[in-house]
Order: structure tokens, then C-alpha cells, then sequence
């Protein structure tokens, strides 16, 4: 009897071991990474409602018999080394099948080099900085345009539709920030428009004065802002309190309630640009959004949680259809034409989105209003 328990004992740990619940379905994991602590935490926890909204909605579809599809989630921090490791322990477990992430330029490109030895796909909802595409690496794909596109787009729209042509430059010397703030230099430049400055804060500073009082003597226009809404919203505030009450123009890393809630009132007239149309004029992204706000009410959306939902979506449908091992998935998503909730999502060679849409909005009233 005692020895019966122990093989009965002995073939439950084996199957828990092997990754089959209560249910008896498989697992198959999806990774998320991304900042859900520090500084920029605001971005990476709704990256995170979104991938836990799709995981949840693909588990009750009852398109999966025999396996269940879990979420793991991982903290980057925003900190490129920490994003090394994460990528290392995520490449150890076999049950992982792709990773969404991470948030941040300066994580993703380093990190997909660790997803590359196991052919891993890691798709990125967030990172825009284009280098990470540019080092051939078959793994790699992007759901959001790129900065050459953000930066350049945004120059055009002050020129041509503002008439405004003088520009300070401010960056957080980060892939993403000093990246985009260049792309956003090159264009003006190239539009004959005077960039009167070009200027490096650190991440984590909270004291422009010094630096906006000199852009403040070389009388610009528009102040552009490479970097996220923590350094930006305190840039605006503290140049409005210096008067300098010129618009301060950033990019999606800025695109957030949060960057309104530092900046409070001086924020109003600034300008962001956001990858992609307003999701309220997508009808499967309006309805998402319904479904987010009723699973997390009073809960205020981050830019990037369609883009996150999006991408687990597909990289679930990508085992559904293809199978869980690295490289089904990754040859499925290289030649999918996905129809999700931001409209069709297919790759070039490179493995960057061919949806190249843009949008500039305005702070209004204390909240981002679309402009064009
Ligand atoms: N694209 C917005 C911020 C994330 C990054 O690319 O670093």
C-alpha cells in the first residue's frame, strides 16, 4: 500500500513537473518584459494589463483543448543590463514559446541578442529606436514604427503646419531619446529649420534650470524633447516657471497621463507624437479599450497597451497555428498579414511593422487632444 501512494505520488509531481495544471491541459508560456517597477513602471504595467487581457480572452475562447496559455511576466526596470539577465533566465525555460518586450530601446536591443541564441522570437510593442532591426538578427520583429519615421514626421508637422523653425533640442542620451531627438535634428535640419541647441540631460536628473535658462537666451520657438514623460514632464514645468513659454515637443515616451500629472498646468499647448492612428478610431481597438476599462476601472491606459495586446495576441495565434517550437513561430510571424485590433500588422525583411502611421496630438484641457 505504502509503496502504491508513493508510485501515485511519484506519477502526480512527475506530470506537475511537466507542466500539466489541475485541468490537464500543457502550458505554453508567453513572456512579457518590461519596467513594472521604477522610474517609467506607468508604461510597463499597462503593457502588462493588455498582454493579461489577451492571455485571458485566448484561454476562454476555447480555441486551445489541450493547452493552457500562461502569462510571465518579467521586470527589466528599464535597465539594459537587468534586461540581459531577464533575457538570459527567460532563454532557460523551455516552456517559454516567444517574448513581448521590452518597453525600452536601450533593453531591447542588447536583450534580443540573448533571445537570438535560442531563436526566440521577441517581438517588441514599444521600442522604437530603428538600430534594433538594423543588426539582421531573423528572431527580431516590431509592431510600432520606428523613430526615423516619429522623429521625421514630427519636423515636417512644425514646419509645414506651424510655421515654427527655430528649435532647442533636448535628449536623455538614450537609444530611444538622443535617437529620436537626431531623427527630429536631421529632418528640421534638412528643412531648412535652425536648431539653436542640442543638449544631454540624465535620466533621473530632476534640475533643468541651468540648461533651459541658457535655451531660454537663445529665444526657439519650440523646445523638442527626446526622452521619457519623468524628465519631460519636470523640462516643461520648470521652463514654463523660467518663462519660457515656448510648446515642448516630445514623442511617444512622453505620451501619457503621467507626463500631465508631473508637468501639471504647464503642460497645456505641448505636443506629442504617438505611433499609429487614435485607437478610438479603430472599431476592434475601441472595443478593447471597453474591456479594459470594465476589467480595470479608473485605471488610466498607457501608449503602449493595444500595441502589447496586439502582440501577444499574435504571438499566441502563432501557436495556435504554427506550433510552439522557436523557429514555427518565428517563420509563421515573418509571413503572417495579421488582422487584429489595430488593423493588418505584416514585416518587411527586417522584421519592422509595415504600418508606418503617425500622429501628432496636443495637450487641451489636460488631456491629449489629436491634431492630426
Ligand atoms: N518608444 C517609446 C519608449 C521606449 C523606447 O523606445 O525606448
Amino acid at each position: 500500500m505504502h509503496k502504491f501512494l508513493l508510485t501515485v505520488l511519484g506519477i502526480l509531481t512527475g506530470i506537475a513537473g511537466c507542466g500539466m495544471p489541475d485541468s490537464g491541459a500543457k502550458v505554453v508560456k508567453v513572456a512579457l518584459v518590461c519596467p513594472l517597477t521604477g522610474d517609467v513602471a506607468a508604461m510597463g504595467q499597462g503593457m502588462k494589463r493588455g498582454a493579461e487581457i489577451a492571455v485571458e480572452e485566448a484561454n476562454a475562447s476555447g480555441r486551445f483543448k489541450e493547452i493552457k496559455i500562461e502569462l510571465a511576466a518579467f521586470d527589466d526596470r528599464a535597465d539594459p543590463k537587468e534586461a540581459v539577465n531577464v533575457a538570459n533566465q527567460i532563454i532557460s525555460d523551455k516552456k517559454i514559446a516567444g517574448v513581448i518586450g521590452h518597453l525600452n530601446s536601450g533593453c531591447s536591443i542588447p536583450a534580443s541578442q540573448i533571445y537570438a541564441k535560442r531563436g526566440l522570437l521577441m517581438m517588441t510593442s514599444a521600442s522604437t529606436n530603428p538600430k534594433l532591426t538594423l543588426q539582421g538578427l531573423k528572431n527580431v520583429f516590431r509592431i510600432c514604427t520606428t523613430d526615423d519615421v516619429q522623429g521625421g514626421f514630427a519636423a515636417n508637422y512644425f514646419i509645414d503646419k506651424l510655421k515654427i523653425n527655430r528649435a532647442a533640442v533636448i535628449h536623455d542620451k538614450t537609444s530611444y531619446g538622443q535617437g529620436l531627438a537626431e531623427e527630429f535634428k536631421k529632418q528640421f535640419d534638412a528643412r531648412s529649420g535652425k536648431i539653436l541647441s542640442f543638449d544631454g540631460i540624465n535620466i533621473g536628473d530632476k534640475d533643468f534650470r541651468a540648461l533651459l535658462t541658457s535655451i531660454k537666451n537663445k529665444k526657439p520657438s519650440l523646445i523638442y524633447f527626446g526622452g521619457m514623460y519623468t524628465e519631460g514632464g519636470l523640462i516643461t514645468k520648470q521652463a514654463k516657471e523660467l518663462g519660457l513659454k515656448v510648446p515642448v515637443v516630445s514623442g511617444d515616451g512622453v505620451f501619457t497621463p503621467e507626463f500631465i500629472k508631473i508637468g501639471g498646468n504647464a503642460t497645456e499647448g505641448d505636443y506629442a507624437s504617438m505611433i499609429g492612428i487614435p485607437s478610438d478610431k479603430l472599431p476592434k481597438a475601441k472595443s478593447f479599450i471597453e474591456r479594459y476599462k470594465a476589467k480595470y476601472p479608473g485605471v488610466d491606459m498607457q501608449p503602449y497597451d493595444t500595441y502589447t495586446y496586439e502582440a501577444i495576441s499574435l504571438l499566441i495565434e502563432a501557436v495556435e497555428k504554427a506550433g510552439k517550437e522557436p523557429a514555427q513561430i518565428v517563420s509563421y510571424v515573418a509571413g503572417v498579414k495579421y488582422r487584429g485590433i489595430l488593423g493588418e500588422t505584416a514585416f518587411d525583411a527586417k522584421g519592422d511593422t509595415l504600418n508606418k502611421t503617425v500622429s501628432i496630438y496636443r495637450i487641451k484641457n489636460g488631456k491629449f487632444v489629436y491634431c492630426e
